[in-house]
C-alpha cells in the first residue's frame, strides 16, 4: 500500500453538480443506478481522464449521456474507474450491483440486523457506487430508494420527502431531495421496520421543525433523553454560536452495528445505538453525559462540518477539533464545568499524550497517510480541540465569535482548510497566528519545564520555562510552538497575590505568551513563600514539570482559585507518594502511603471546600495509565500494586469518613441525571469503592445492598464491579449470574456486563474473556461487543492484558488477525495496545513485538498494515 501526501493535493478534474440516486435494496444483491451531472473543473483541460472510485462494485452500464460505454472505452483498476476522453460537461449514467448482507467492514451499505444503513464517511461512499468520492466535489442529491412493503416499511435518506408511492409485487419507493450541496461522505440511507418518536422545535427565526427519532420497536423506551439532548444542543448552537437548522426535518436512526459512535449526515444523522439510547435503569450517568455530548457534537456538525467541509481528509481537524471544543463548550455550560474540563483533560493527558508518544504519533494536520480510517484519533478530535480552545482563549470569547461567525460566513457552502479557520481569526483579532500554526503540524507531546527563584533583597520571583517537543517517527527536530500558560501566584497564607511584571498590574490570573525555547518572567512586590499555580484550567496540551514540594501541593489543594489546578495539585501529591510505594514494591519492601496525602485527604473529606463534583474527582488517585505515562521504564505489576495499596491504605485510615461521605450522599428522589445527582452519586460511589478496598464484610455487605435496591443502573454497576471485582467469589459470582440473566435480552447492558467481569484484576481475567466470547450474547462481527469485551480488557486491565506468560498479547492477536478480515477499521483501532511496547521491560517487548510480526504474516488490510509497520518500525 502507498502513502498518499497532502502536497500533492490537486482539485478533482471532473465535479459533480446534481447527483441522483435509485435503490432498489435487497439484502444481497441491491441495485444501485446513478446519475451524475459532471463538469470539467477550470483547472484542467480535455486531456484530463475522469476518475471515479469504487471498491467491491459489480458493474452492470456505464453510459455518457446517453451513450453506454462498450469496455474497451474506460478501464477499471487499483479500485478506480477511469475514462480518458469526456466532453467538459456531461451526464453519466451507471448501474452497480452490491451486496449489504455480506458487508463486515461496516462502511457503505449495510445491514444491522434488520436494518439497512449506511456509513459513508470518509470514503464509504465508493462502496455504493463510482463516485468522485472525495469532500471537495460537493452535489445536490436526489435519493429514490425502493423496497419492501413488509420489510422495510420506512425508507429514509437526506433533506425532505418529496414523493413516494407502491410499486407492483409488494415493493414501494420514496424520493428524498437534500437541497444543500454535500460531498458523498455526508450521504446516508436508512430502511427497515422503525418506530418514530416525533417532536418538534421552533429556531430563533421561528421556523418549525420537525425531529425524528427512529428506534427499533424494544427501543422506544430509551429514547426520550436523545431528544431532550438533541433541543437542548439546538437551542445552545443557536445562542453560543448564532447557529441555526436549516432543513425542515431533522432525523436520527439508532443502529446496532456501527463502527464509531455516531455520523452527522445531513439531515439524517445515524448513531450507534450505544451513543443514543438511554434509560435509567439500563443506563449510567456517564453513558447519560456521553449521550448528551454525542447527540449534541453531531447536531453542531451541521455547521462546522456540512455547511462549510475539509477540501481534503488531511484538513480532517478543521471540523472535528472545531465540533469537539464546540461539543465541550455544550457539556461544560450544562454540567459541572470544572469537573467536564478535569475529564477531558485527562483523556488528553493519558490517552492522547500516549498517542503523541507512541509509534502512531500524527500531527493535528498530518501531510501523510495510507488508509484515513486510520487518523480519527484522539489527537485529531482531542488535541484539535485543544488547539481551538487556545485560539478562543487567545483571542477572547467575543473575538472568538466574531471569527466564527465571518468563518460560517465566508466559506458556506465550500471545502476549506486549516488555514482558512485560522486565518480568519487572525483578521478578526489583528494576531500574528503565524507561529501558531505550527500546532497543526508538529506531532508530540511538548514538554514545558518551570522553575522559580526568589530574590528576597527584592521581592522578586522569577519564573523561567524552557519548552521542547520531543522528535517523533518522521518528524526529529521541532520548532518551539506559542504556548499559552495561565498562571497565578499564592501567598503563604493562600491568598491570590496581585501580579505585577515590569510595572505592570495583570490581576491575579494572568497568561504568559510562551514563543521561544526559553523564556522568563519576573513578578515584583512578592513576599517570600509564594507559591506558583501554573497552566490552570489546562491551557495548553502540554506536560509540565515544576518541583513543587508535597507541602506546595498541599497548599494549591486547599487555595487555589483555580477548580483544574487544585485537582491537579491532588494528583501530582498522589503521584508522588504512589511512586514512592513503586520503589518499595520494586525492592520487595512494606509499601507505607505518606501520611500527608492521608491527611490531606482526610481534609478533602472533613471540611469540602469544592463542590461535591470535583471533590469526586479529587478523591481518585491517579489512574494506572496516567501513572505510566511518567514512568521512562513502565513497570506494570509496580503501578498497579502500589497503587491498589495506597487505596487501601486510604481506607483503613479513613473508613469513618468516607462512610459519612457515603450515608450523607444517598438519595431519595426519582432518578435524573442531572448535575446535582450525578455529583452526588459520585462522590457516594467514590466512597464506597474505598469502603469496599478496606475488606470490612460490612462494607461488601453494604456493596451488596446497593446492588439489590436496585435503584438506577448507575448504583447498580458501581456496586456490581465491586462486588465482582472482589475477591469475595461468594458475593461476586451470584451478582454477576444474576445480572447476567435478567439483561440478557439487552445488548447494551449485556456490554456493561461484559466489561465489568473482564476488567477485573483476579488473575482469571483472561480466561474470562475466553470463555465470554463463546457466550451467545458476543459476536466478532458487532464493534460494541468487541469494544466491550476484547477492548475493555487490553485498555482498561493492565496487569493482565500485560500478563508475562504473554497470553494477553496473544488472545488480542487472534482477535486482531480474525477482525483483519472481517472489519479493517476495527482491527485496526484494537491492535493499538499492542504497538505501545517501547517503554516496557525487555521481556514484555520481545512479547509484543513477537505477535506484531505474527499478524505482519497475515494478509493485511490497508488499515491494519499502516499501524503494523509503524509499531515495528
Ligand atoms: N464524523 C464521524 C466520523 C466517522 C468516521 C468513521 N470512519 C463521527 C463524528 O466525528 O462525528
Ligand atoms: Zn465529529
Amino acid at each position: 500500500p502507498q502513502a498518499i501526501y497532502l502536497s500533492d493535493y490537486r482539485p478533482p478534474a471532473y465535479t459533480v453538480d446534481k447527483t441522483e440516486l435509485t435503490f432498489d435494496l435487497d439484502p444481497a444483491a441491491t441495485r444501485v443506478r446513478a446519475r451524475l451531472h459532471m463538469q470539467r473543473h477550470p483547472e484542467h483541460d480535455a486531456q484530463s481522464a475522469l476518475t471515479l472510485y469504487g471498491h467491491g462494485l459489480t458493474t452492470e452500464r456505464i453510459a455518457i449521456d446517453g451513450q453506454t460505454l462498450l469496455e474497451s472505452e474506460y478501464r477499471i483498476e487499483d479500485e478506480q474507474l477511469v475514462i480518458d476522453r469526456v466532453p467538459a460537461a456531461f451526464v453519466l449514467d451507471t448501474e452497480v450491483v452490491i451486496d449489504p448482507s455480506n458487508n463486515t467492514a461496516l462502511e457503505g451499505l449495510y445491514v444491522s440486523g434488520p436494518i439497512f444503513c449506511t456509513q459513508c464517511e470518509p470514503e464509504g461512499f465508493r462502496r455504493i457506487t463510482w463516485y468522485p468520492d472525495r469532500p471537495d466535489v460537493m452535489a445536490v442529491f436526489t435519493t429514490t430508494v425502493i423496497g419492501d412493503q413488509q420489510s422495510q416499511p420506512v425508507l429514509l435518506s437526506n433533506g425532505n420527502p418529496t414523493e413516494r408511492g407502491e410499486l407492483p409485487n409488494g415493493r414501494h419507493f420514496v424520493t428524498w431531495e437534500d437541497p444543500h450541496p454535500k460531498p458523498s461522505y455526508l450521504f446516508a440511507l436508512v430502511a427497515g421496520s422503525l418506530e418514530c418518536v416525533r417532536d418538534s422545535f421552533t429556531t430563533m427565526s421561528g421556523r418549525e421543525v420537525a425531529l425524528e427519532l427512529w428506534v427499533e420497536a424494544q427501543n422506544l423506551e430509551k429514547t426520550d433523553w436523545a431528544m431532550a439532548s438533541l433541543k437542548r444542543a439546538m437551542t445552545w448552537d443557536e445562542q453560543a454560536y448564532g447557529r441555526e437548522y436549516d432543513l425542515d426535518l431533522f432525523m436520527i436512526v439508532a443502529v446496532d452495528d456501527f463502527n464509531m459512535g455516531a455520523m452527522e449526515n445531513k439531515g439524517l444523522n445515524i448513531f450507534n445505538s450505544a451513543a443514543v439510547l438511554a434509560n435509567p435503569q439500563t443506563t449510567t450517568d456517564a453513558a447519560f453525559q456521553r449521550i448528551e455530548g454525542i447527540v449534541a457534537h453531531e447536531y453542531f456538525h451541521n455547521w462546522s462540518g456540512n455547511r462549510v467541509t475539509c477540501r481534503d481528509w488531511f484538513q480532517l481537524a478543521l471540523k472535528e477539533g472545531f465540533t469537539v471544543f464546540r461539543d465541550q463548550s455544550f457539556s461544560s455550560d450544562i454540567n459541572s464545568a470544572p469537573v467536564k474540563r478535569i475529564e477531558d483533560a485527562a483523556l488528553m493527558r493519558t490517552l492522547q499524550f500516549a498517542e503523541d508518544a507512541g509509534p502512531t504519533a500524527h500531527p493535528v494536520r498530518p501531510d501523510h497517510f495510507i488508509e484515513i480510517s486510520n487518523f480519527y484519533t484522539l489527537t485529531i478530535y482531542e488535541k484539535g480541540a485543544e488547539i481551538v480552545r487556545m485560539l478562543s482563549n487567545l483571542l477572547g470569547e467575543e473575538t472568538f465569535r466574531r471569527g466564527s461567525d465571518l468563518y460560517f460566513e465566508r466559506f458556506d457552502g465550500q471545502a476549506v482548510r486549516v488555514e482558512d479557520f485560522v486565518d480568519v481569526m487572525a483578521e478578526v483579532s489583528g494576531e500574528d497566528l503565524t507561529q501558531f500554526m505550527r500546532w497543526y503540524a508538529q506531532a508530540g507531546t511538548p514538554q514545558l519545564t518551570a522553575r522559580s527563584d526568589y530574590s528576597d533583597e527584592q521581592r522578586q520571583l522569577t519564573l523561567t520555562v524552557t519548552q521542547q517537543t520531543p522528535p517523533t517517527l518522521g518528524q526529529e527536530d521541532k520548532q518551539p510552538l506559542h504556548v499559552p500558560v495561565r498562571m497565578g501566584l499564592l501567598s503563604a497564607e493562600g491568598q491570590p497575590i496581585e501580579l505585577v511584571i515590569n510595572g505592570e498590574a495583570l490581576g491575579t490570573d494572568t497568561v504568559l505568551h510562551l514563543r521561544e525555547a526559553e523564556q522568563r518572567w519576573v513578578f515584583d512586590n512578592v513576599d517570600e513563600g509564594a507559591v506558583p499555580s501554573l497552566l490552570r484550567g489546562f491551557s495548553a496540551p502540554v506536560r509540565l514539570d515544576y518541583p513543587w514540594s508535597r507541602d506546595e501541593l498541599s497548599h494549591l489543594m486547599r487555595f487555589d482559585e483555580d477548580g483544574f489546578n487544585r485537582w491537579d495539585a491532588t494528583q501530582r501529591l498522589a503521584l508522588i507518594a504512589i511512586e514512592e510505594m513503586m520503589v518499595a514494591h520494586q525492592r520487595g519492601e512494606l509499601m507505607a502511603l505518606d501520611a500527608r496525602l492521608i491527611e490531606a485527604f482526610r481534609h478533602l473529606l472533613r471540611e469540602p471546600t469544592d463542590d461535591k463534583a470535583v471533590l469526586a474527582e479529587m478523591l481518585r488517585l491517579p489512574s494506572e495509565a496516567w501513572i505510566a505515562e511518567q514512568q521512562s521504564r513502565v513497570d506494570i505489576d509496580a503501578i498497579h500494586g502500589a497503587r491498589r495499596a495506597a487505596i487501601e491504605q486510604l481506607a483503613d485510615n479513613l473508613f469513618a469518613e468516607f462512610e459519612s461521605v457515603y450515608h450523607a450522599n444517598q438519595q431519595t428522589d426519582a432518578y435524573a441525571p442531572t448535575p446535582e445527582q450525578i455529583a452526588s452519586r459520585s462522590l457516594k460511589n467514590v466512597a464506597l469503592s474505598y469502603l469496599v478496598a478496606n475488606g470490612e464484610p460490612e462494607a461488601l455487605n453494604m456493596a451488596r445492598a446497593q446492588y439489590e435496591a436496585d435503584h438506577n443502573m448507575t448504583d447498580v454497576r458501581a456496586a456490581l464491579t465491586l462486588l465482582a471485582h472482589s475477591d469475595r467469589a461468594d458475593l461476586g459470582d451470584p451478582a454477576i449470574r444474576a445480572f447476567g440473566e435478567r439483561w440478557a435480552h439487552d445488548s447494551l447492558v449485556m456490554d456493561q456486563w461484559f466489561a465489568t467481569q473482564v476488567t477485573r484484576p483476579q488473575a482469571d481475567a483472561l480466561e474470562r474473556v475466553r470463555f465470554l466470547m463463546q457466550h451467545p450474547a458476543f459476536s466478532i462481527k458487532n464493534p460494541n461487543r468487541v469494544r466491550a469485551l476484547i477492548g475493555a480488557f487490553t485498555q482498561q486491565n493492565r496487569v493482565n492484558f500485560h500478563r508475562l506468560d504473554g497470553e494477553g498479547y496473544r488472545l488480542l492477536a487472534d482477535v486482531v488477525i480474525e477482525l483483519n478480515r472481517l472489519n479493517p477499521e476495527i482491527a485496526a483501532r484494537m491492535i493499538v495496545p499492542l504497538t505501545r511496547y517501547h517503554r516496557l521491560d525487555e521481556q514484555r517487548q520481545k512479547l509484543m513485538r513477537g505477535e506484531l510480526e505474527r499478524i505482519r504474516g497475515e494478509k493485511l488490510s490497508r488499515n491494519v498494515y499502516e499501524v503494523v509497520e509503524k509499531a515495528l518500525a
